[in-house]
């Protein structure tokens, strides 16, 4: 990119990208820039490499070649292509899962010191969900049988997940009805590998229902269980302050960026920092303290339960290292660039692979046991604290870029902070989007993407949802690009929203855009979406909901397979950047209108945030007007008798 501001909207990453040239390392938006022009056939998803007659590729223009060697048209590739990243996105949150339930299991026996049960009220509530018996049962008890049936969901061979129950019935009909309800998230994945094998299933809309099931089993399967494990583990998220971006570094402290997905080591990381031997030793290195950083999910994991400042979101993983300021970067699993082992290697930053699952080649690999965390924390902080003199280069901290945020608003939170302490409801959300002073909800998502301006997408996107009154909720690095520019505060409420959610946050001192968590915590805004449904007046399904969905950055399987189940389970979503079917015209009209007679839901897929905004709104009057509140938007108080006829 000859433009350099055209690399991100964040000062502080102008400022880093700035040193990075002056450092000669290399960057991702660099790599971009070798890489270009990319293969169209693969942006048009119409590239098939599943045999070795292959790779055969389809003219997405018309012209020949439109067969591969095998007979293989475009809607079957791109649909394959398309599966195959929903199975790689719902495997890597429910393997994610998988690793909370064992360390749940694990904990529940007493295997593991430092962990316990924090919240034995979201146990119980678990347990009843789950038809876990309680009777005469301790919280240990209770705790392995819930993590058990649990554990089962994954080998599952048939029957329904067990989550599927907490959905609408409305919507669990339409499932049933559409045969696509999961039965265990597995066996899921393990048939969307076979399904696009050659010679197997080569009907596009026949591969969009095995899409959608196995979608199903990441939204309300593998990532509802780690988000509920996690909250009953570590606590279940209450609003909490933070600060964000790179100013969060300290230059005179031992700086550790704990990055990637898994909370559990981190949660560790964050104890041991406060070790008082470990600080006497940081002191006796010449530093002031030990400051822990977040980046990517682990980030909003360990801000929402100990307000753990965040340094960045995924494209800021490398200039923060380039701040020379980095002592140690721990990573796990997902969205961690390889790169990061040559950035690190230009500077003093010690990298440190924890998961067998995941070794970086040349990265110093220290394997996180389980059974005794604590001592793996403490190894790694003392790496970081030791490493603190060895700084070598130029140390840039962009100071002034740090904002205030404010983290933690499960759906239970909401239901709390709108209804109050003891009369917990979303009564008064229904009520103030029944009334129009807030005109729908929109769930804005998913990653950052080097081929738009790091973080405008989002934060165009959001500011332009927030001030047509409509509710934000967010997580993942969308919602660390907005918590930078400063909308995640109840002040911005006054600044940024319509008059009509304004209103409504001032009055219950909320932010107009809400940080519900990491990515496999986009299962919180299906069950407040439920919660909502439930709640009554508003229909009596998720599609029938003055709601959309968009992920307007978005680079990873994972975000597939999340927009997907926001789709199947009844959310217009709506993508940017790219989409990965272009080139196979019938699937993409497909996804983009036939499937919503199906699901309810749909695809689309626009480049240009306020045209995306432009979308969602739409949408979301369609539906108001459908439910018959559209003419609510004049503002009227409503005394309780018009409330009745509204809701009737
Ligand atoms: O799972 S939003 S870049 S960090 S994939 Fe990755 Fe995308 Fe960020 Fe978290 Ni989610």
């Amino acid at each position: 990119m000859a433009d350099e501001k055209r690399k991100s909207i964040d000062p502080a990453v102008l400022t880093l990208v700035e040193k990075a040239a002056a450092d000669e390392v290399m960057l991702c938006w660099d790599r971009l820039d070798e890489q270009s022009p990319q293969c169209g056939y693969g942006i048009a998803g119409v590239c098939c490499r599943n045999c070795a007659m292959g790779p055969c590729q389809i003219n997405p223009f018309g012209d020949a070649p439109q067969k591969g060697v095998c007979g293989v048209d475009a809607e079957t590739i791109a649909a394959r292509n398309f599966l195959r990243s929903i199975a790689a996105g719902a495997a890597a949150h429910s393997d994610h899962a998988r690793a909370v339930v064992e360390a749940f299991i694990r904990t529940a026996d007493g295997e593991i010191p430092g962990f316990e049960i924090k919240d034995e009220q979201k146990l119980l509530s678990l347990a009843m969900d789950l038809g876990v018996s309680i009777e005469g049962k301790d919280t240990a008890a209770v705790a392995k049988e819930v993590g058990k049936t649990l554990r089962e969901q994954f080998g599952r061979q048939d029957g329904e997940l067990a989550f599927i129950a907490k959905a609408p019935i409305k919507r669990q009909e339409l499932w049933r009805a559409q045969g696509i309800v999961p039965r265990g998230i597995d066996r899921e994945i393990v048939e969307c590998m076979h399904r696009t094998h050659i010679g197997v299933d080569q009907d596009y809309k026949n591969l969009m229902k095995q899409a959608s099931r196995t979608a199903l089993a990441d939204g309300w399967g593998g990532s509802m269980i780690a988000t509920e494990l996690q909250d009953v583990l570590f606590g279940n998220p209450v609003p909490i302050v933070g600060s964000v971006n790179l100013g969060i570094l300290e230059p005179d402290q031992v700086n550790i960026i704990v990055h990637g997905h898994e909370p559990l080591l981190s949660e560790m990381v964050v104890a041991a920092s406060r070790d008082k031997e470990l600080l006497a030793l940081a002191k006796e290195k010449g530093a002031a303290g030990i400051n822990i950083g977040g980046i990517c999910c682990t980030a909003n994991e360990i801000l929402m339960r100990h307000g753990i400042p965040v340094a960045g979101n995924f494209l800021q993983q490398e200039v923060a290292v380039v701040s020379g300021a980095v002592d140690a970067m721990i990573v796990d699993v997902q969205c961690t660039l390889q790169s990061l082992t040559d950035v690190a290697g230009c500077y003093h930053t010690a990298l440190i692979t924890t998961n067998p699952k995941a070794r970086f080649f040349g990265a110093r690999h220290l394997e996180f046991d389980e059974a005794n965390p604590l001592v793996a924390a403490r190894e790694i902080v003392t790496i970081a604290v030791e490493n603190f003199p060895n700084r070598k280069r130029k140390v840039v901290i962009p100071t002034d870029n740090k904002t205030d945020m404010v983290a933690g608003f499960s759906h239970e939170t909401i239901n709390y902070i709108l209804g109050g302490l003891f009369r917990g409801s979303y009564r008064p959300l229904n009520d103030n989007i029944i009334n129009g002073r807030i005109r729908g909800i929109a769930g804005v998502v998913g990653c950052n993407n080097a081929k738009v301006t790091h973080d405008e997408h989002h934060v165009t996107l959001v500011k332009e949802l927030i001030a047509n009154d409509v509710l934000v909720l967010q997580t993942g690095c969308s919602a660390v690009a907005c918590a930078k520019e400063g909308l995640l505060v109840p002040e911005a409420a006054t600044r940024y929203a319509g008059p009509g959610l304004a209103e409504v946050c001032e009055a219950v001192g909320m932010p107009p855009v809400l940080h519900m968590g990491s990515c496999v915590d986009n299962s919180r805004i299906l069950m407040a979406a439920t919660a909502v449904v439930k709640e009554g007046g508003l229909g009596d399904d998720i599609s029938d909901l003055p709601c959309a969905g968009a992920a307007p950055e978005w680079m990873s399987e994972k975000a597939l397979s999340i927009g997907h189940y926001f789709v199947a389970s009844g959310i217009f979503t709506v993508f940017g950047v790219t989409w990965p079917t272009l080139g196979a015209k019938h699937l993409t009209e497909y996804l983009f209108s036939g499937i919503e007679e199906e699901l309810g839901g749909k695809w689309a897929f626009e480049t240009d945030p306020v045209k995306t905004a432009r979308l969602m709104i739409d949408h979301i009057d369609q539906k108001r007007h459908k439910l018959g509140i559209d003419k609510a938007r004049e503002r009227v108080l409503y005394d309780m008798e018009k409330r009745r006829e509204l809701e009737t």
